[in-house]
């Protein structure tokens, strides 16, 4: 079952020179490609829209704080049962709780700063899409 989802390779993978080694692990599972690629600011409005589940939770503020302070890479990623699957690669939220071998568990320490979003959902990813690929 082919799939599209959204990925952000968000300012700290960036910042750190991380980018091409994660889209290098992600181009490798077979199947999937990128299929759109942007480096790109994100702005406040953007990014309430794509966190809109978490608004006044106490991490949102220095949430969108952090997604807005540098460039990030937006893609769309397709390919065999990728949503799902880049979830798995992605590992859980906290990389201190992600198992090596994932990227957050591999690179990431700390929640707020875990490198990557990936959509959740077959939902998720069509509400997502429209955000950053209107
Ligand atoms: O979908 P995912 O990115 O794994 O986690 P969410 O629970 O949707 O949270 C979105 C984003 O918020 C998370 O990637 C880091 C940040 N965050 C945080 O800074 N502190 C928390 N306690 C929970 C989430
Ligand atoms: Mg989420």
């Amino acid at each position: 079952m082919s799939q599209r989802t959204l990925v952000l390779l968000k300012p700290d993978a960036v910042a750190r020179g991380l980018v091409g080694e994660i889209i290098g692990r992600i181009e490798r599972k077979a199947g999937w490609a990128v299929t759109a690629l942007e480096l790109r600011t994100l702005d406040r409005v953007t990014l309430e829209t794509h966190y809109a589940e978490h608004v006044g939770r106490p991490f949102y503020e220095p949430l969108l704080d952090f997604m807005a302070s540098g460039p990030s890479v937006v893609m769309v990623v397709e390919g065999e049962r990728v949503i799902e699957g880049l979830r798995v690669l992605a590992g859980p939220t906290d990389p201190i709780v992600a198992s090596p071998g994932s990227i957050r568990g591999d690179y990431g320490t700390i929640v707020r700063e875990n490198l990557i979003h990936a959509s959740d959902s077959e939902e998720s990813a069509e509400r997502e899409l429209k955000i950053f690929f209107p």
